[in-house]
């Protein structure tokens, strides 16, 4: 199996409630590791740039205010598998939907204010990982 970088967001909704830690350790339980991490406030800019593929959806203006609502954790995962992992972990987007034990299925409040972003495929976790981290913050 390929070792992989994925990118991950700790959403609003998270860090609102102190779940960074208990999101970090259910990462962590799942063979990932956190080799980049910062706490940040996103602007909307850069959160309309990160969701643009989304830019034509009906939620598009309610995801882009909810992302810059407070302050997110971005991060770099790597591990073997690590994007198809992750997915895994993080759960289906509707919390109601998504698998015991996930991350959305235990800290998820809505579909909207779901938690967790993961990157979907290699090219979006590598163009979402330099939108955010500089190469020499990532320490692997
Ligand atoms: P995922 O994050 O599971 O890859 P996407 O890429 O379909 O899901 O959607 C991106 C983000 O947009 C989701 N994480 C969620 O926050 C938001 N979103 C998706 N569908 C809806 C919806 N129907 N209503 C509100 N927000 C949504």
């Amino acid at each position: 199996m390929a070792v992989e970088r994925t990118f991950s967001i700790l959403k609003p909704d998270a860090t609102a409630r102190n779940l960074t830690g208990a999101v970090n350790a259910m990462i962590e339980q799942a063979g990932l590791r956190i080799i980049a991490q910062k706490r940040v406030r996103i602007t909307k800019e850069q959160a309309e740039t990160f969701y643009g593929v989304h830019r034509a959806r009906p939620f598009f203006g309610e995801l882009v205010s909810f992302m810059t609502s407070g302050p997110v954790v971005v991060q770099v995962l790597e591990g073997d598998n690590a994007i198809a992992k992750y997915r895994d972990i993080m759960g289906a987007t509707d919390p109601s939907k998504a698998a015991a034990g996930t991350i959305r299925k235990v800290h998820a409040k809505s579909i909207g204010e779901n938690s967790v972003h993961g990157s979907d495929a290699a090219d979006t976790a590598a163009q979402e990982i330099a939108q955010f981290f500089a190469g020499n913050e990532i320490v692997g």
